[in-house]
């Protein structure tokens, strides 16, 4: 059997590459081998998400509200626009994250599109099975939208060549991954087709 698969491209925002509030080290770099992806599915007219992670002013997310996260992706705002160089086509399905005041949220199963639906709903209307993931940051939204994916039963691909992580704390990302694959997600990377 064919396993419905969609792309998730985690928070590829202005915050999270270099010169960001939250700048993920060589974040950017990334973003060459998502288009890649993009174009695959696309002219496969298969689905693809991109997430947003997208603060109000005052959250607890933020250090100066009780969180750990200097201020970042303010809702509308250069550093929550996705970055240029990435590729969406007007298809994207796009959500958004990190809306509530009060809490802090990593996944893209907390992701939303303006009008209320979840990641969750979307994947069952378009009976997708398989997540291929990609973005920022690998020890965070990645790892969390990996690992909730795999508890809602799905088959996770975790696109290497496409993630970068924040690194807190040296080795976050490498751990984040080997955490990933031991609750069941598969690493692949893109096979060179010659252009
Ligand atoms: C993220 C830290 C704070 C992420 C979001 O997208 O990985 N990391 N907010
Ligand atoms: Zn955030």
């Amino acid at each position: 059997m064919e396993f419905k698969k969609a792309l998730v491209i985690v928070d590829v925002q202005n915050d999270f590459c270099p010169g960001g509030a939250l700048g993920v080290p060589q974040g950017d770099k990334v973003i060459p081998a998502i288009n890649k992806y993009i174009k695959v599915f696309s002219s496969k007219k298969m689905p693809i998400f991109a997430t947003c992670d997208w603060h109000p002013v005052r959250t607890k997310h933020f250090k100066d509200f009780g969180g750990v996260w200097p201020v970042h992706c303010i809702q509308n705002t250069q550093g929550s626009a996705f970055h240029s160089k990435l590729k969406l086509p007007k298809e994207t399905i796009i959500l958004y994250k990190g809306m509530d005041p009060e809490k802090d949220s990593y996944s893209a199963f907390q992701a939303q599109e303006l009008n209320g639906t979840g990641l969750l709903h979307l994947l069952g209307l378009l009976k997708i099975s398989e997540l291929y993931v990609c973005g920022l940051a690998t020890d965070y939204c990645v790892k969390s939208s990996v690992i909730d994916g795999l508890k809602h039963g799905f088959k996770v691909k975790l696109l290497l060549d496409a993630i970068k992580g924040v690194d807190l704390k040296a080795g976050d990302s490498r751990k984040a991954i080997k955490e990933m694959t031991r609750k069941g997600a598969k690493t692949i990377i893109f096979k060179k087709t010659g252009g």
